[in-house]
């Protein structure tokens, strides 16, 4: 099992923001605003986050420049989704935790340790793609390594589906495993059966299951406005109606949001109860290419984050601005690498339909 960085993250602490005593000569004036979880998490998450927002941005290009059919993704939910792929257990199997997640998922793979050439191949429908050879959505990820299961285009389904690996983990939580399933997923979405299927079988009492039940909330889906559809103030809400402990998250302000998942996380390996989470977010470009994938207004996380960093003397201007030169230069270089590379052939087509290729050329039967 790789524990990704959680032994920094059970270093994490509550404590109220203050301001370090001053540093340097009496003269200089500069004072640090002490941030709430170490440096090393936060240069992590930072970099993690500039990393997910320059790929995105170059998925976008690719689109643009017709080496893609389509795009979709997460620029604009780093703030939620880089802490969640530093927090997760990542390994193979049940034991480990198990993530259904959607179409906005980029962060936390790169937090889980995906290389950008994955994300471009996936993009560019070549049959080096590990996801899917090539043959489906960009963003639509799966690694069994690290228990990702494949994201699926219609929404929400991945709520019911989640169920199955809760059941599991709740049993081998009575064997003092303590893996959990998280799931994530759209407000709109949230209107479908399934997420209401989510809740009931996670609490029904003596049978409760381990489960992070996550909403990011950016109060549109496609181009449907959020308070034309939900009479409930906010979608976490909903769980309180079945007695699961719920909370609602500024998903724009990074540490925050480490440190209320780290608080629901290891509530959930504790308790071996669900939680459900709701994620403020902003949904920077749009929600695809069909919509144009353009800049829109919206708070920007990244820049947030780094505002409180620079302010911390975490970090500098003008790195934030290498950091992001170096990520995207390399981004162009594996794009030029990635359109070289062969298509799925035609025979390909019945591969990992089923495990070990079983049964899935139905003309064979
Ligand atoms: C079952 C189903 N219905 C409709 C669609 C079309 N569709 C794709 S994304 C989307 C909006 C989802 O909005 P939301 O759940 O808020 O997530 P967001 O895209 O805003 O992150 C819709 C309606 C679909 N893919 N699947």
């Amino acid at each position: 099992m790789r524990k990704n960085t959680n032994s920094t993250a059970s270093t994490a602490r509550r404590k109220p923001a203050g301001k370090l005593p001053k540093r340097g000569s009496p003269q200089q004036k500069s004072k640090a605003i002490k941030l709430e979880l170490p440096k090393e998490v936060l240069l992590t998450m930072h970099e993690h986050m500039v990393k997910a927002r320059v790929l995105e941005e170059r998925l976008i290009k690719l689109y643009r420049t017709g080496d893609a059919f389509f795009w979709i993704g997460g620029a604009g939910e780093e703030a939620f989704g880089v802490p969640l792929g530093m927090l997760t257990h990542v390994g193979e199997g049940p034991e480990f935790d198990c993530l259904h997640l959607h179409y906005r998922a980029t962060p936390t793979l790169i937090a889980l340790g995906m290389p950008m050439i994955d994300s471009i191949r996936l993009q560019m429908n070549r049959a080096t793609d590990p996801s899917t050879g090539g043959r489906n959505f960009c963003n639509h990820y799966c690694y069994p390594k690290w228990n990702v299961m494949p994201v699926g285009s219609p929404i929400e389904v991945q709520y019911g589906m989640a169920i199955g690996t809760g059941v599991v983990q709740r049993r081998l939580h009575k064997q003092g495993k303590k893996g959990i399933t998280i799931v994530t997923g759209g407000d709109a979405g949230s209107a479908e059966g399934d997420f209401a299927s989510s809740l009931i079988w996670a609490s029904r009492p003596g049978n409760e299951l381990p489960m992070l039940i996550t909403v990011q909330n950016n109060r549109v889906g496609i181009s449907t406005d959020y308070a034309s559809q939900h009479g409930e103030k906010n979608v976490a809400d909903r769980g309180k109606a079945f007695g699961i402990r719920t909370s609602v998250v500024d998903g724009n302000d990074a540490i925050e949001t480490y440190l209320a998942l780290k608080a629901e996380m290891d509530y959930i390996r504790k308790t071996g109860k669900p939680v459900v989470m709701e994620f403020k977010v902003s949904r920077l470009y749009g929600h695809s290419s069909a919509t144009g994938a353009n800049r829109e207004k919206g708070d920007d996380c990244i820049e947030l984050l780094q505002r409180k960093m620079i302010d911390a003397k975490m970090i500098t201007s003008q790195k934030c601005q290498e950091l992001y030169k170096t990520l995207d230069d390399e981004s162009k270089r594996i794009s030029d690498e990635v359109r070289h590379e062969a298509a799925p052939t035609p025979e390909s087509i019945w591969e990992n339909i089923y495990k070990d290729n079983e049964n899935a050329d139905w003309r064979k039967f």
